[in-house]
């Protein structure tokens, strides 16, 4: 076994590499950018070594610089857990030549599943099902159009150098081939320079099925089962499940002796993910096959009770696989939750900020959290916004989704949005529960999952104002602890005046919501009443130190957590998290966000297109500028009728968010 590994990665995927390494005694060096000085990967490894500014493109995935730290350092192999390096063939090369272990596949396994048709021309030589079509060998546009007529419509054209959905097109008629057929090689060939494209049938709604693989350098292929991760939102995979609900043993067996044929087809060694869209029969078909650990493998650790990091670093070892098919079984089910920096809200635009509280639920048997940040790390745009993965494990899928509701409902983050609040409402979706699940889940539930926002109820507005009153009480008797005079009338809080009941007003804002909220309190003793336009309650509560709140309302016991970030109190509240800002009226007048006329970034990011220029008319909703950020896109639009007076930033350019972009001169309103 290794002595000491390098882990050229970050985040979750490297604390979660660097944990394994300790159970097996083996030393472990991280790599670190700039701004990750202090990450806990890197406290979590024996030693560490800088490679540069924050771009990935600079540091983790700088790979000579990665393989200059693994000689001085002594390392004997290389883990690049996802992403980054870890499907970089010239990479797995490079570290060949250098005598350094590659974890994972060789260069040629690599760069065989890299070519979507180069891949399925291998698999149908294997016998692995795939989607009716053809593998693009004749790209003449008359045969392609001849092959669609073959599979019938709808047809999706594909572009065979892409990936996670980029570059494929659906075509429902005839008429309209051609014009498809010339749009997406325009777009495959300004995306991976490549052309060529693959025809094939195109599945209404499938699932999305995957199969773990694992093949030692002496022959032996298994399975270790299935993973459902249908519920995606643009290619990206947001909760994932192992086993697959509503397979019988039949097919679980097939999906798994197919996928191992896959493996054996092109002699893969090591962890790989073969990838199967499945139609409403059950039939599946071969999609691709990942060369590395997936971000999901843990909802398949929690049901096979097996460590794929270790059986990584063992097959890279040259040892046989510690398991042969008969003695891998699974008991249970598991669910995976990602936890990410975006607004789901806003389209999922990725945040960024300061973590400044996270309380995650308790680990245990049944809860795991993989997290690589914690109360102070910031996530900043360089880098994919993954908070944590939250990993649930129980005897069925009943009690396992019932385990992360409730985990979820623990899971707290202030200082930057998140999905937290999304993930639970697909967690108690009837049909997410019921298993009705496929790729078009999302959208198909899409005002459910991310609904307008509601009336604000009574009890997050009583938790906030009891927050400020409590702690203003509290504050006070450590005054009148501290003071020479603790019973003097200066310290009373409860708002008594001489002629008359006191009372006080509190101000809050609601910004999800553009409202203002007075509320007005008459404190008595241990309770209080509070009155604004949400009606007259009766609150009570303790606050412990870390922003639980037991509170009672109307004589009814909640929990909540308040936490505050400046003015910001964000109050969770039943999976639910509202944020409210204490106004204070001193605080200088707050800014508009978005000055007249001009439209700001909502988020750093990087122009990749400018539609418009100085002097164009443009009407509401026109696209006018696209932002990408996280590997996503954004478009700016117009938010009325105008003119372009001026653009201020070029296609490449890198902006902060709340730059300014444009400036629109606005139509006069119709008299
Ligand atoms: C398909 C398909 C329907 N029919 N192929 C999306 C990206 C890449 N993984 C392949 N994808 C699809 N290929 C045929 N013939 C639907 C998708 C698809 C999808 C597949 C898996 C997971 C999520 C998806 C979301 C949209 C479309």
């Amino acid at each position: 076994m290794f002595d000491k590994i390098l882990i050229a990665n970050r985040g979750e995927i490297a604390c979660r590499i660097s944990r394994t390494c300790r159970h097996l005694g083996i030393r472990t060096v991280a790599v670190y950018s700039d701004p990750d000085r202090q990450a806990l990967h890197v406290q979590a490894c024996d030693e560490a070594w800088p490679i540069g500014p924050a771009p990935a493109r600079e540091s983790y995935l700088n790979a000579e610089r990665i393989l200059e730290v693994a000689r001085r350092s002594g390392a004997q192999a290389i883990h690049p857990g996802y992403g980054f390096l870890s499907e970089n063939a010239e990479f797995a090369q490079a570290c060949a030549d250098a005598g350094i272990v590659f974890i994972g596949p060789s260069p040629e396994a690599i760069r065989a599943m890299g070519s979507k048709s180069a891949a399925k021309a291998i698999m149908e030589r294997a016998g692995v099902p795939l989607v009716p079509g053809d593998h693009g060998e004749d790209q003449c546009p008359d045969r392609l159009a001849q092959v669609a007529q073959e599979i019938g419509y709808p047809v999706l054209i594909k572009a065979s150098a892409g990936g996670g959905g980029k570059g494929m097109r659906r075509v429902d008629h005839p008429e309209d081939f051609a014009a498809a057929l010339e749009a997406a090689r325009r777009e495959s060939a300004a995306a991976f320079g490549d052309d060529r494209v693959l025809i094939e049938k195109y599945l209404i709604q499938p699932r999305h099925v995957e199969v773990q693989v694992f093949a030692d350098t002496h022959g032996h292929v298994v399975h270790l089962f299935e993973r459902d991760c249908s519920v995606q939102r643009r290619h990206q995979k947001v909760i994932e499940e192992a086993p697959a609900p509503g397979l019988d043993a039949i097919q679980r067996r097939q999906l798994g002796e197919t996928a191992v044929a896959a493996a054996r087809a092109i002699g893969y060694v090591g962890a790989g993910t073969v990838e199967f869209i499945m139609d409403g029969r059950g039939a599946f078909y071969f999609m691709e096959m990942n060369t590395r650990l997936q971000v999901e493998h843990p909802v398949t650790e929690m049901i096979t009770g097996l460590d794929l990091v270790a059986w990584q670093l063992q097959v890279a070892c040259g040892e046989p696989l510690p398991r042969n098919q008969e003695g891998i079984g699974f008991t249970g089910h598991a669910f995976e939750a990602r936890i990410y920096a975006e607004d789901a809200d806003r389209d999922f635009l990725p945040a960024t900020g300061v973590i400044r509280h996270l309380r995650t639920p308790e680990a245990s048997p049944h809860v795991r959290i993989d997290t690589g940040v914690g109360e102070g790390d910031e996530i900043s745009v360089h880098y994919d916004p993954m908070i944590a993965k939250l990993v649930v494990w129980d005897q069925d899928r009943e009690r396992a989704l019932n385990r992360l509701r409730r985990a979820l409902r623990s899971f707290i983050v202030v200082g930057t949005t998140t999905n937290v609040d999304f993930l639970a409402r697909v967690a108690v979706h009837p049909d997410f529960r019921g298993a009705r699940i496929d790729t078009s889940f999302i959208e198909a539930h899409r005002d459910a999952l991310c609904p307008r926002p509601g009336a604000l109820g009574p009890a997050p507005v009583v938790a906030a104002a009891l927050h400020e009153l409590l702690r203003v009480e509290q504050d006070s008797r450590d005054q009148a602890y501290h003071s020479g005079d603790p019973f003097s009338p200066w310290h009373a809080t409860h708002g008594w005046q001489l002629n008359g009941d006191g009372y006080r007003a509190l101000h809050f804002m609601d910004p999800s919501r553009d409202r203002d909220l007075q509320v007005e309190v008459h404190g008595h003793g241990e309770e209080y009443q509070l009155t604004w336009a949400g009606g007259t309650h009766r609150a009570r509560g303790e606050l412990q130190g870390d922003g639980h709140l037991h509170l009672q309302l109307d004589g009814i016991h909640l929990d909540a957590w308040v936490l505050e970030d400046g003015p910001r109190l964000t109050v969770v509240l039943d999976a639910e998290t509202h944020t409210l800002v204490r106004h204070d009226p001193l605080a200088a007048g707050m800014d508009d966000e978005v000055k007249d006329g001009s439209l700001v970034a909502p988020m750093p990011g990087m122009v990749v297109t400018v539609h418009v220029g100085p002097g164009d008319r443009v009407a509401e909703g026109d696209p006018l500028m696209v932002l990408e950020a996280m590997k996503m896109e954004y478009v700016i639009h117009a938010f009325a009728p105008g003119e372009v007076e001026a653009v201020y930033y070029g296609e490449g350019d890198q902006v902060a968010e709340g730059a300014t972009l444009l400036a629109l001169h606005m139509e006069e309103e119709e008299q």
